[in-house]
């Protein structure tokens, strides 16, 4: 049986570009939603082998700590030339200072080793896993993926992370690019487009209920 989210949730992220998105996406549901980093919690250690369990690791680790449901994403872009990397590599491929300037050259680099010039060899989605965890562990998960070329030099100072260089598919212009309404924002206002707004719809059909 599916578990509705009710009055407060943690959300658990220490990154401040998701941090918004999910704040967004949660904002017609009137649920009281405070963050990891404003409650002072720890970032557990990412040790899944999927994006799925790293959302659970973060989310139960929140629940655990605080008592109330959390509401984690672990999210990341996967390159089809590159093997999937980085994948659920994604933040790390930052390095400490969380440089995604010298990640998206590091990909550039890549692919222009082996040869990836064209559209079709830049093939490219992200993935977004969502995971609410409930103090008693009990979990709702869901997870989806927005498909895209990977475009370069990176376009647009909008969103985070990785955007500046991924242009998905049927746009011509890149997340970067975006307005947030644009890139994640749902109907009637928006398309839902981004990996984060489409795993989101199929949380809220199991987990919520409009205002
Ligand atoms: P938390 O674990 O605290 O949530 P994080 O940044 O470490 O924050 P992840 O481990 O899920 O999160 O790493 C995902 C990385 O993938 C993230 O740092 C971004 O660089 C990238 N990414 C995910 N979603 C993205 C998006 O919508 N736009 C651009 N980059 C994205």
């Amino acid at each position: 049986m599916h578990r509705r989210i009710t009055g407060k949730l943690v959300i658990a992220t220490h990154n401040p570009g998701k941090l918004a998105e999910m704040k967004e996406l949660l904002a017609p549901y009137g649920i009281e939603a405070v963050s990891a980093g404003e409650l002072g919690l720890d970032e557990p250690e990412e040790t899944g082998n999927d994006f799925r369990s790293n959302a659970a690791i973060k989310a139960i680790a929140a629940a655990r700590a605080t008592g109330f449901p959390s509401f984690a994403d672990d999210s990341g872009i996967v390159v089809d030339a590159l093997d999937g990397a980085p994948g659920i590599y994604s933040a790390r491929w930052a390095g400490p200072t969380k440089d995604f300037n010298a990640a998206m050259a590091q990909i550039e680099r890549l692919l222009q080793e082996r040869g990836a010039t064209t559209p079709d060899k830049r093939r490219a989605h992200f993935v977004s896993a969502l995971c609410v965890a409930w103090p008693d562990d009990h979990l709702e998960e869901v997870e989806a993926r927005v498909d895209g070329t990977l475009a370069w030099p990176p376009r647009g100072t909008a969103g985070f992370g990785y955007d500046p260089m991924f242009l998905p598919d049927g746009h011509s212009r890149t997340f970067g690019e975006m307005e947030s309404i644009e890139k994640h924002g749902l109907p009637p206002h928006g398309l839902g487009l981004s990996h984060r707004a489409r795993a989101f719809v199929k949380l809220a059909e199991i987990c919520l209920e409009p205002r």
